[in-house]
Formats: structure tokens, sequence, C-alpha cells
């Protein structure tokens, strides 16, 4: 199975939604493997966020993730990079289809509920930069016999 990383931004924290986003990974049927409360550095978004840096907006960005503590997040399941990716929505709120989090969420850019990682390469390193390794756990999920086939497992 597969672990990624989700960071509840700002704009989840300040207008009091965390629970509503974390359920909704619930309901999915993702399971929950680390997660803690964090107040991003410079340098830490520098990194996370390094892809961006040199856009005129970057430090708009910055000021962004740091107006108050994010919840970082450790999601597991089978294929979940791509299914947590297609959770959340494409970037723009505006453009997210309904019933994806951004979609049902937000109306910005950049005010855009959470943080998924993309790829395998990417949701190792950012698991990595926000955990160590014994703040990402390792329990069994009672309900797996409900929640996949066990050709999928
Ligand atoms: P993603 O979060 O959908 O992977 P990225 O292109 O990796 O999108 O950008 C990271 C974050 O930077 C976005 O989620 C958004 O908050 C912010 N961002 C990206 N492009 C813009 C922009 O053009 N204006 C303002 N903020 C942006
Ligand atoms: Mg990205």
């Amino acid at each position: 199975m597969e672990v990624t990383l989700v960071i509840l931004k700002p704009s989840a924290v300040q207008r009091g939604i965390m629970g509503e986003i974390i359920s909704r990974f619930e309901r999915k049927g993702i399971q929950i493997v680390g997660m803690k409360m964090v107040k991003l550095t410079d340098e830490t978004l520098e990194e996370h966020y390094s892809h961006l840096i040199g856009k005129p907006f970057f430090g708009r960005i910055k000021d962004s993730m740091q107006a108050s503590p994010v919840v970082v997040m450790a999601l597991k399941g089978i294929d979940v990079i791509n299914a947590v990716r297609k959770l959340s929505g494409v970037t723009n709120g505006r453009e997210a289809q309904s019933g994806t989090i951004r979609g049902d969420y937000s109306m910005s850019v950049q005010e855009n509920i959470v943080h998924a990682s993309d790829s395998q390469e990417t949701a190792e390193a950012e698991l990595g930069r926000f955990f160590s390794e014994n703040e990402i756990f390792n329990y069994s999920q009672h309900l797996l016999p409900y929640l996949y086939a066990g050709d999928e497992l």
C-alpha cells in the first residue's frame, strides 16, 4: 500500500473545517496513519514549494501557509496518492469539480484548503520532511475486508 502526505492549510484551519475535511478521507476508507499540528518555517516552505520559488506570488504563498499552524497527515491506502489528488480536485478552487474538496470549499487558487503529494517520489520526500519514522503508525484497519476485495490487497 502507498502512503501520501496531506496538509490542511491555514484556509482549512481558520475556517474551522478541519474536521469536515478529515471526515472526507475517513469515509472514503483511507487510513490515517499519522497526524499532527505544526507551524511551517520559511526553510520548510522553501523546500516544500521549491518548484514555485521565483514566481511573483511565492512570498504570498509563504505568508498564507504561515498564517496559522497547519495539520500534516499521513494517509494510507491502495493507490492513495492518486486517489487523494482526485479527492482534492485541481489547484484552482473555482475550476475544481463539485464533490472534490477544493471544488466544494474553495473559490481561490492560493487559498485552496489542502496540499496533497502528486507522485510516489514527492510523497516519500514530503512524508520525510514532515514526519519522523516513529510518527507514522503501522496498525491494522479492521474493516479492511469491507474496503477492498481480497485480490486488490
Ligand atoms: P497543487 O497544490 O495543486 O499541487 P502547485 O502548482 O504545486 O499546485 O502549487 C502549490 C500551491 O501554490 C497551490 O496549491 C496554491 O496554494 C499555490 N499556487 C499555485 N499557483 C498559484 C498562483 O498562480 N497564484 C497563487 N498561488 C498559487
Ligand atoms: Mg503541487
